[in-house]
């Protein structure tokens, strides 16, 4: 059986888009919210290897998705490097003080579980069905890290890079560094391709989003392709806007995922003749369903369809989202 999400990835067309939604596995789902109350909260399920494999494939086993994406989060990384995390039930993440120093030589002993993780959903996944590792990018994960949590305006971490760049480069490169060897250690553990998350790439002024955004991500890209040059890897630098085109020059990803507000008309003219576009189906069209979604969905197949193209969303599904919403969208994909 072939995969064609890896097909994709390696740069051929197809008739029918491999499809898989960002956030597919998760709180709009019953049989996610059944295993999340059993394991106690949501940490405890990504640190147990048999519940997270279970919930990595409820989607895949209810609709049947081209790509099955690990269940973990990005914010594994900062708890790895020594920083305490905690997610409060309707709240969000809530980290301790910025450690002094990362602790490199203990975190893979803490992401073990995940990458153990990895193992399991292998071995359960179908041959036709491309397992998807993933981290965030620095500038992402160092937002939560200095913020203490999620924030609408990364006002500290601002104030922070203005005022002591050079303690923010080595935060950044700290994580560089950390990501790379966790994203090889999925590779090895058996996936298939990776993605990393900046979703808050589009936080910053180009000249910052050079050295924050692009830097340590063609970084990650470079190292991995070095070590692992048959496993592609998909960035997703959301909120980019013009900067797409730059950051797809340098960074140089197989795939380049973009959000909703992307013109699929550009993003085939101009991303597209350099990597696999990954896109962009607004979620919020998924909590309305019917001819709205797949109007929308099929507009973005046909500027996008001609070439290397995984069909998704512009950002991940929300907890709102009818099951049923997901699937008729599947139907329509599979029946192109
Ligand atoms: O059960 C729950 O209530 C927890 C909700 C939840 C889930 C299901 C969180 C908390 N994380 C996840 C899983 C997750 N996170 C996955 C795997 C599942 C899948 O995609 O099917 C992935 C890939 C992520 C990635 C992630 N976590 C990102 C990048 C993608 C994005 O949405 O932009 C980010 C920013 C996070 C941080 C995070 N994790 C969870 C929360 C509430 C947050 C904060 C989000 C924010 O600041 O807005």
């Amino acid at each position: 059986m072939t995969k064609h999400l890896l097909d994709a990835l390696r740069g051929h067309p197809s008739a029918r888009p491999p499809f898989w939604f960002m956030r597919q596995a998760g709180r709009y789902l019953p049989e996610y919210r059944a295993l999340r109350q059993e394991a106690g909260g949501f940490l405890d399920l990504c640190f147990n290897p048999d519940r997270a494999a279970k919930v990595t494939l409820q989607p895949i086993r209810r609709f049947g998705m081209s790509g099955a994406i690990l269940f973990s989060d990005i914010l594994i990384i900062p708890m790895a490097l020594g920083q305490s995390l905690r997610f409060a039930e309707g709240e969000g993440p809530v980290l301790g003080d910025l450690p002094e120093t990362l602790d490199f030589a203990g975190a893979a002993t803490l992401y073990a579980p995940v990458i153990e993780t990895v193992r399991k959903v292998k071995a359960g996944l179908p041959d036709e069905t491309t397992l998807l590792g993933f981290a965030g990018s620095p500038w992402t994960v160092a937002t939560y890290m200095v913020e203490g949590g999620s924030s609408r305006d990364f006002a500290r971490t601002k104030a922070f890079f203005y005022r002591d760049p050079d303690r923010f480069r080595w935060l950044i490169e700290g994580i560089t560094t950390a990501t790379i060897e966790y994203l090889s250690a999925q590779i090895e553990a058996g996936a298939d391709a990776v993605q990393l998350f900046d979703s808050w790439a589009g936080a910053l002024a180009p000249l910052d989003y050079e050295r924050w955004v692009i830097e340590p991500n063609r970084q990650i890209v470079a190292a991995l392709r070095a070590r692992h040059p048959a496993t592609p890897i998909i960035a997703f630098p959301k909120g980019s806007g013009i900067l797409y085109k730059r950051f797809t020059e340098i960074v140089r990803p197989d795939g380049i995922g973009i959000d909703t507000q992307v013109p699929p008309h550009w993003a085939a003219e101009v991303l597209q003749p350099l990597a696999c576009v990954q896109g962009n189906l607004d979620p919020l069209t998924l909590v309305a369903g019917g001819q709205a979604m797949l109007e929308a969905a099929e507009q973005i197949c046909g500027h996008l369809g001609q070439g290397p193209f995984i069909f998704n969303l512009g950002h991940g599904i929300v907890p709102q989202t009818p099951p049923e919403h997901v699937a008729a969208l599947c139907d329509f994909l599979r029946k192109l």
